[in-house]
């Protein structure tokens, strides 16, 4: 079963009119569009059981931490998690990605240590590994990309070595699309003693994600691009590698116990969980994933595959338009791309006036762009609600964009 238009009537912000146009939202991978559902499940939060977690003892305050709770064990059934234990709630992905460099890597990354990240990384799987190898003195290294944005893979078994600890690297790339073979890679690199984190900001809200299938050590992702309200996230690890790490940040709920100059830790999840967290943001990501499940996945991939493979079509009929990254079957819901003589800031900011949302910039994978020797590129990205009459106006506003430039010119 597909995805019916009709889901569309769950996103109230999708009925809007921009710039006298319909809104044409092609910017999910920046962030998701939110359902009722999710809106009606934090408002209820804060209309009925607004209360801190995990201390109070009155019924509002047991309900709070047992939705809280309840959302924690949605994520890990969602992943493929052996338990909720195994799910850390932070901000967002860069955070979990941050308290992986930090808490892991302070403690087992020595001078001289490698760790692996790839070329096309997002800026927050890249600058916190800078961090912490600039701080125990490790070295980066980088699996380098082909012209269609594929990892190189032969070069893996060359930049995998006895001194690598940790490779990481994105699941699905936010500017190329790319699908990486994440399961091979956490093959080869536990095959030489090295962990394995995976950046899935990108892949958790548009595919089915099974952590035990992929075999990876981490897994990262964001509640904002999968529905969720911002300022909620989360990682996933394996619960003896959380139990070994010391806690990434200090504070109330983490402890066990504490004495004026020392304090003992709390157990896991919740020694990673200092101070009081996003409730609201964690029960709405409950609700979206509740949302997610009913559309099922499997249908979810389906359906942005083929919006993907229509954009495609579409965008290839536009003179001086290249797409980046590589074919259908090797992508999610991305599409980046330059066009001859016109800056992406400039493309954007026509489509705007069509009422198309799109992103322009380098969107974080800067290394990325300077590799291709551009500088920018824009983006299109779809999600459940994204329908083939969307990419129609995309290729029309486009088109007028073309007209408009060589006019100018
Ligand atoms: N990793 C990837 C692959 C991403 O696409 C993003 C966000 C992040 C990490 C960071 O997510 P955050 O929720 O912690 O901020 N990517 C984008 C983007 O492509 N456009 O805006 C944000």
């Amino acid at each position: 079963m597909g995805i019916p238009a009709t889901i569309r009537e769950d996103f109230p912000i999708l009925g809007q009119r921009v710039n006298g146009k319909p809104l044409v939202y092609l910017d999910s991978a920046a962030t998701s569009q939110k359902p009722r559902q999710v809106l009606d499940a934090v408002r209820r939060y804060y209309e009925e059981y607004n209360a801190n977690v995990h201390r109070g003892v009155y019924s509002i305050a047991e309900r709070a931490t047992a939705e809280y709770e309840a959302a924690r064990a949605a994520v890990a059934r969602f992943l493929g998690a052996a338990g909720p234990d195994e799910i850390v709630f932070t901000r967002n992905v860069t955070e979990a990605l941050n308290l992986v460099a930090y808490a892991w890597g302070r403690r087992h990354l020595r001078p001289g240590d490698e760790i692996l990240t790839t070329e096309m990384e997002h800026h927050s799987d890249l600058v916190p590994w800078q961090l912490v190898a600039q701080e125990r003195g490790a070295r980066l290294r980088h699996i380098p990309f082909d012209d269609q944005g594929r990892l190189i893979l032969d070069e893996l078994d060359r930049l995998l070595t006895e001194r690598t600890r940790i490779v990481a690297l994105v699941h699905v790339s936010n500017t190329f699309g790319t699908v990486n073979p994440v399961a091979e890679v956490t093959r080869r690199a536990h095959a030489c003693g090295a962990l394995v984190i995976v950046d899935g900001a990108q892949s958790a809200p548009h595919r089915p994600v099974d952590v035990r299938a992929l075999g990876c050590d981490f897994f990262g992702f964001t509640g904002h691009k999968m529905l969720a309200p911002m300022g909620i996230g989360g990682l996933w690890a394996r619960r003896p590698l959380l139990e070994e790490m010391d806690p990434f940040l200090g504070g109330g709920e983490m402890i066990s116990d504490v004495w004026l100059d020392r304090a003992t830790w709390n157990e896991v999840p919740w020694k990673f969980e200092a101070g009081t967290p996003n409730v609201g943001g964690a029960i709405g990501l409950g609700a979206a994933i509740d949302y997610l499940e009913r559309l099922g996945m499997d249908a979810v991939a389906a359906h942005e595959r083929e919006i993907t493979a229509y954009a495609m079509e579409r965008l290839r009929e536009i003179p001086g338009l290249h797409i980046l990254g590589p074919g259908v079957d090797e992508r999610g819901g991305v599409v980046s791309f330059w066009m001859d003589d016109i800056h992406p800031h400039d493309i954007s900011q026509v489509l705007d006036t069509e009422g198309v949302c799109v992103r322009a910039g380098h969107h974080c994978t800067k290394p990325l762009h300077r590799k291709l020797g551009i500088g920018a590129s824009a983006r299109a990205s779809f999600y459940v609600y994204t329908i083939p009459e969307e990419i129609d106006v995309l290729a029309r506003a486009l088109l007028k964009t073309r007209e408009l430039f060589s006019v100018a010119r």
